[in-house]
């Protein structure tokens, strides 16, 4: 196996026995695998989409196989091969239906799109031959890949968005496109730069069509506290970001004894008026993902993973773990999702009415909801505020959290940042400083949350309204830095969709992507200013200036 696709990679270069997130080499491989079919499979529908051919089922295939291969959501072995499978089968009901139409597919001849297999045997052995080294040249290794992980996370957005019934096919057509590019040893550097700017578009086009269907389906986002103690009732713990998923626990817990709460990355669910109704709604249990082998124990109750980020759980709750949608792991129950797109959770509810109350871990409150409607709302006051300079500088800290000890940096950088700041959030890097006492500038909170990652869309809506009010040419021109934590794929989506708008000088940390090779790493430096972290003391005299 080879893979340096999250920012834990080992030594920063890459994880070639077991990663470190807990992927096995045989998973791995098989990732490597369905990610080579899926580009087959693309080789062919794109031919397809421009003949008019519609295979839906493709679409939703290729959509949900990149989001299974992100980082801690599926670690299931037998989902990859009958993925594989499956795909094989695929890609020859699309060749089929482009031979019926009469279209020409003689210059198809890639391997990806002709290679076949049956067994499990033989499927080992192929993946081996695929993955990421499969490609010399590192260069453009490192651009196919930094493509690919953008569509991952791309994926997982266009997903979630599908779940409430909001798609657009451009963004099918765009990944297909794109993957099938990867596979072309025509395209030079620049055109796989340029791809990855356009992955950025896509992006930004995803969490715009996420942002819809979030707001449409539950309303926007509105200034709330959000409770972090517990009250003595059995309950059941929610992380991922799956906003359907939710709400369907929700509605079968409803009026049962069992309280619902939030965990990691499903925090901002507390911010949408929909979830407000329900009084079972407790709280948020805990912090990001990395912390849930703890907070997870302690939480007594059955635990529903909707998407990432999915530890190897410790065999003392892993009972207790249930995961639904494209999560998988080998043991754990999974809740598939019925014909008519609902999802039973009654088994969840029972095994919670057997478990004890939660253990409280702290108390409190924390607030959010400054998703772009309730800025905007406050545009007025956020304007007056730094015309007035009672608010010197934004600072943009979106992202994930994670495991590694240089993420105190986080912590440090949200301390000593002047209190004429303020830190724009989202993603899960927020635990590192949302709960120390920050204070506020005339009322608004010095921390304002957005949301989930994919919630970058609104800071990016932010700063692009303050550009019109302050009347500046670029974005660049406004008193906003940029210094963005990432862990994995979704973030390599969210880090292109601010390239793709235009912000420069991004400061990425903990560390720089192992897949970004030398000359990619200085491309990237020159031509938008990328940087990584350094001290605290040292970037925030480079922000200050
Ligand atoms: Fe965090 Fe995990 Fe949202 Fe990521 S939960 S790390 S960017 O999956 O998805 O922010
Ligand atoms: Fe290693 Fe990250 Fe890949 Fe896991 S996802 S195998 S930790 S690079």
């Amino acid at each position: 196996m080879f893979c340096y696709q999250c920012q834990e990679t080992t030594k920063g270069i890459g994880c070639t026995f077991k990663g470190i997130c807990g992927k096995t080499e045989d998973v791995a491989n098989l990732q490597d695998l369905l990610i080579y079919v899926m580009k087959g499979i693309s080789l062919y529908s794109i031919e397809a989409k421009k003949h008019g051919i519609i295979n839906k089922e493709v679409d939703q295939f290729i959509m949900n196989g990149l989001f299974a291969t992100i980082t801690n959501v599926n670690f299931d072995k037998n989902v990859f091969i009958e993925r594989i499978k499956r795909g094989l089968e695929l890609r020859e009901e699309i060749k089929e239906q482009l031979q019926k139409s009469g279209v020409n597919i003689e210059m198809i001849i890639h391997d990806a799109a002709t290679w076949t297999a049956e067994t499990v045997e033989e499927f080992e052995r192929k993946a081996k031959t695929v993955g990421v080294l499969s490609t010399e040249n590192e260069d453009i290794r490192s651009l196919r890949e930094l493509i690919t992980y953008g569509l991952k996370g791309m994926a997982a957005y266009a997903s979630h968005a599908m779940n409430l019934g909001y798609e657009k096919e451009e963004l099918f057509i765009f990944m297909q496109k794109a993957l099938a590019a990867t596979l072309n040893d025509h395209l030079s550097i620049d055109d796989l730069l340029d791809l990855a700017l356009e992955t950025g578009k896509y992006g930004v086009d995803v969490m715009a069509l996420l942002d819809e269907a979030n707001t449409s389906t539950y309303g926007n986002p509105e200034i709330t506290n959000v409770n972090i103690g517990v009250r003595n009732n059995p309950a059941i713990l929610v992380s991922g970001h799956d906003l359907k998923d939710l709400e369907q626990l929700l509605e079968q817990t409803n009026g049962t004894g069992i309280d619902v709460y939030t965990h990691g990355e499903m925090l901002p669910a507390h911010y949408y008026p929909a979830f407000k109704k329900y009084d079972h709604f407790m709280g948020n249990y805990g912090n990001a993902w990395w912390k849930q082998q703890k907070e997870f124990e302690s939480f007594n109750g059955p635990i529903l993973m909707t998407t990432n980020c999915l530890v190897p759980p410790k065999d003392s709750y892993k009972d207790r773990v249930y995961t639904t949608g494209d999560v998988g792991y080998e043991g754990l129950i999974h809740i598939e999702e019925e014909e008519n797109g609902n999802k039973d959770f009654s088994q969840i509810i029972e095994h919670a009415k057997k478990c004890p109350a939660p253990i409280e871990i702290e108390t409190g409150k924390i607030v959010g909801g400054f998703a772009h409607h309730t800025v905007l709302g406050l545009a007025d006051k956020i304007v007056e505020a730094v015309k007035s300079g009672a608010i010197r500088r934004f600072f943009v800290m979106a992202g994930c959290d994670g495991r590694m000890k240089s993420r105190d940096y986080y912590t440090e950088f949200a301390k000593q940042l002047p209190k004429d700041t303020i830190i724009l959030t989202a993603g899960c890097a927020k635990y590192r400083y949302n709960k120390l006492d920050l204070g506020d500038i005339n009322g608004i909170p010095r921390v304002l949350d957005a949301g989930q990652c994919n919630d970058s869309y609104s800071l990016a809506v932010i700063a692009l309204k303050l550009k019109e009010v302050f009347e500046r040419n670029d974005i660049n021109e406004l008193p906003i830095s940029y210094n963005i934590a990432w862990y994995e794929q979704k973030a390599v989506i969210v880090l292109l969709a601010l390239l793709y708008l235009g912000v420069k000088n991004i400061h990425l940390g903990p560390t720089l992507p192992g897949f970004l090779s030398p000359n990619v790493t200085k491309v990237l430096v020159e031509n938008f200013g990328i940087a990584p972290i350094q001290t605290v003391e040292e970037d925030l005299k480079v922000f200050l200036g």
